[in-house]
């Protein structure tokens, strides 16, 4: 074969990817038309059914010199490359996502911006149990100049038989400490029906680990004009996790600060796995400002400096943690949270970073 007849070839080959490229793109576009549709109709994307007859399609009219198997392998990748453009068409679409709003969201709560690129601190006891007991941590968070203070009245215990909280009365106790000393209160709510009361008392709704796939809660906290804090759960994914921040931005609700607080894994060393990676990722796929909860992720007290360390060193927008006047007596969490002593050292340490 002389070298002009091989160029000749090889221009026509040429020739023939091109086409290809311009089917598969045009393949590629009817895909999306109908990914919309199945939208609409809210139908699923895949369909096996559909996709099996679209290979017998192929492989009856076959004339070679492809084998029928070597065929299907090859459109099962055009198929897959397709399904995924769909998903991927439907990434771009969420609303919490980096795609939908390249800027930084930033919340504003008593005067501090979350999101703004500074360190932000929600501090305070795991549960309320008294005035005095939240007076005294509310009075140490106000010496370091912070402006959250957190403390659980509704408590989600993993036994029934545990310390539940002190409800309403709780919220309460936070109010009148909080406007005692300018904060703002955190508190978690666990019941859709109990939102509309406990605004009255609280600046930011969280929505506890628990609770992150309760999806009526989430769509209630959609649907008030207050931040929500919402807890990556403990066995959730990264992608479920965005999910879930979706359902409350999607009724209308966009002031979401996400909170890595450890998953469960094998290792026992740690009450849960601080996933620390989580927090670029969540970064980079959203536009929500993200905490992390060193007191839950650890349940470690010798661990919450260097955690919230590495939180802060790889892009966290702050840290939350659990403050006790004495841990030792608290109705939970009594292992990890710290005393004011600690908690001053704690904060001076983070201060320096
Ligand atoms: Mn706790």
């Amino acid at each position: 074969m002389s070298n002009e007849e091989l160029d000749q070839l090889r221009e026509k080959l040429d020739q023939v990817n091109l086409e290809i490229l311009d089917l598969i793109n045009k393949r590629a576009e009817l895909v999306q038309q109908i990914g919309q549709v199945k939208d609409k109709q809210g139908t699923n994307r895949f369909d096996p059914v559909r996709e099996r007859a679209m290979l017998d399609l192929i492989t009856e009219h076959n004339s070679g010199p492809f084998e029928n198997s070597t065929l299907e392998a090859l459109f099962k990748e055009i198929f897959k490359a397709s399904l995924e453009l769909q998903e991927d068409d439907h990434r771009k679409a969420l609303l919490v996502s980096r795609k939908k709003k390249p800027e930084d969201t930033i919340i504003e709560i008593n005067g501090e911006q979350f999101g703004d690129g500074q360190k932000h601190f929600i501090m305070g006891p795991c549960a309320v149990e008294s005035y005095e007991q939240v007076s005294q941590v509310a009075d140490a968070v106000k010496k370091q100049g912070l402006k959250l203070l957190r403390g659980g009245a509704f408590k989600p215990r993993t036994s029934p038989y545990d310390f539940q909280g002190l409800g309403l009365e709780g919220l309460q106790i936070l109010k009148r400490v909080a406007d005692e000393y300018d904060l703002a209160v955190v508190s978690e709510i666990v019941n859709p029906a109990d939102i509309e009361k406990a605004i009255d008392y609280i600046d930011v709704i969280q929505i506890g680990a628990r609770n992150m796939q309760n999806f009526e809660l989430l769509k209630a906290a959609g649907e008030v004009n207050k931040p929500v804090l919402l807890k990556r759960g403990l066995s959730a994914t990264i992608a479920e996790f965005i999910n879930a921040a979706e359902y409350i931005i999607s009724r209308g609700n966009g002031d979401i600060i996400l909170c890595e607080r450890g998953i469960r894994t094998y290792e026992k060393a740690t009450r849960n796995t601080l996933d620390i990676t989580s927090v670029p990722i969540l970064k980079q796929e959203t536009h929500l400002p993200v905490m992390v909860d060193v007191t839950h992720s650890t349940g470690r007290r010798d661990l919450l400096l260097p955690a919230a360390k590495a939180a802060l060193a790889i892009g966290a927008d702050g840290v939350m943690a659990e403050v006790h006047p004495d841990p030792a007596v608290a109705l939970s969490d009594s292992a990890q949270q710290m005393d004011i002593p600690t908690f001053n050292t704690f904060m001076e340490e983070l201060k320096k970073q």
